[in-house]
């Protein structure tokens, strides 16, 4: 496998676990705080993103190369409230997109053109999950400090959560 995508394709493995234990940290901060609903959603989206891990690491072991284990951040404990919460999702996300864009641009420049397929697939998730951001966080705004419509709100992502099917096990391309 060529060394510079390789070492890409590791860093965004390294991303993925980070954003797995962001997510369970929003998790756990909103269970805490009597947000179930966006507890289970937030728990959900923490697979997801560990799938995400799993899926590049099964990639870069099954082309040769060698997906590697790292450390990872540590997330924040504390959020101000709910808009904060999918404040620092999307811009979480925002960050996590540059990243795959970078991996992108590598797979173009050394020509390996089944990575850069692979890729694709990140691609089109964090466009879904940019949207899903920008949607939550509309909605809160136009909540505002409405305690009945954050009810409601936290109530929407239970549902949202229990109609979403989790990751599958598959990991291939
Ligand atoms: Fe939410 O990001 Fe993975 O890819």
């Amino acid at each position: 496998m060529n060394p510079r995508v390789e070492k890409a394709l590791n860093d965004q493995i390294q991303k993925e676990a980070s954003s797995s234990q962001y997510y369970l940290a929003m998790a756990s901060w909103s269970e805490a705080n009597g947000l179930g609903g966006t507890a289970k959603f937030m728990y959900a989206h923490s697979d997801e993103e560990r799938f995400h891990m799993l899926k590049l690491i099964k990639f870069v072991n099954e082309r040769g190369g060698r997906a590697e284990i790292s450390e990872i951040s540590i997330p924040p404990k504390e959020f101000n409230d709910l808009k904060n919460v999918f404040e620092s999702l999307l811009a979480h996300e925002i960050r996590v997109t540059e990243s795959i864009n970078n991996l992108v641009d590598i797979c173009l420049q050394e020509k390996d053109y089944t990575t850069h397929n692979f890729v694709q697939w990140y691609v089109s998730e964090q466009l879904e999950e940019e949207a899903l951001a920008r949607t939550m966080l509309d909605k809160l705004r136009l909540i505002g400090d409405n305690q009945g419509g954050m009810y409601l709100f936290d109530r929407d992502l239970e549902n949202a959560s229990q109609e979403k099917s989790p990751p599958t096990q598959q990991t291939g391309n």
